[in-house]
């Protein structure tokens, strides 16, 4: 299996925990974004959208990080990411689209380049932006963590799932942006947890080949 990914990309990140997590070897092609790589004609037959990650297997290609850990999951179901209980199943998919489809992309790459390039923004006005429509994700997920009473010490239960491989890339972008984690101590709990084990640990940005 290929994966083509960027060390401080939040959806290669994610991909890369759940690899970790389901103990799947991997070789890693790293493409640039901050080279802009992944706008170039060879990246661009690999995936048309011009993002990563992409999942080389078998000479399919695979897109879309979603796709990518369902299938994941249903081809590796050892080390399981779902739960059983249907209710708790919802529970994931619900944190994971509110990060992966209502925080990450309105703060992605191409997102910021426009704001900058075009709409001529600062950097603390893009800053601002980010710190904005996080904070506003956060403080919604804050609230049901804080409320779900029988929940672990993971996003959902005692062991992590997908939702947990979607909130940590998420919370180490977010410190980026310099984002007051302090206001989200649940969340805070999840990430230090999550940090405890070695899958998290190696997936982060900092320890791949690729990071600069
Ligand atoms: N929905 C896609 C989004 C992928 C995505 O946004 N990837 C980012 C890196 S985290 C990217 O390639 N961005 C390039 C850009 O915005 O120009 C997925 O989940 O795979």
């Amino acid at each position: 299996m290929k994966m083509y990914g960027f060390f401080r990309s939040g959806t290669s990140h994610r991909t890369r925990i759940v690899l970790n997590l389901k103990k799947i070897d991997y070789e890693l092609i790293p493409v640039s974004l901050m080279k802009n790589e992944h706008r170039n004609e060879t990246f661009k037959a690999i995936n048309p959208q011009g993002f990563v990650p992409v999942i080389e297997i078998n000479d399919q290609l695979l897109i879309q990080s979603p796709a990518i850990i369902e299938w994941l999951e249903e081809t590796y179901p050892e080390h399981a990411l779902l739960p059983q209980d249907p209710i708790a199943r919802a529970k994931v998919r619900a944190i994971a689209a509110l990060v992966g489809c209502d925080i990450h992309p309105i703060n992605n790459k191409r997102i910021l380049d426009y704001l900058r390039n075009v709409l001529k923004l600062d950097d603390a006005q893009v800053e601002s932006w980010c710190q904005n429509w996080i904070d506003e994700g956060f403080s919604a997920l804050e609230k049901l963590l804080e409320e779900d009473k029988t929940r672990g010490s993971f996003c959902v239960g005692n062991q992590p799932t997908i939702a947990d491989a979607y909130l940590i890339p998420q919370v180490d972008s977010s410190k980026r942006f310099n984002v007051d984690l302090s206001k989200y101590p649940q969340i805070q709990a999840i990430y230090d947890a999550c940090m405890q084990l070695p899958e998290f640990v190696a997936a982060a940005p900092k320890n791949q080949p690729d990071a600069v």
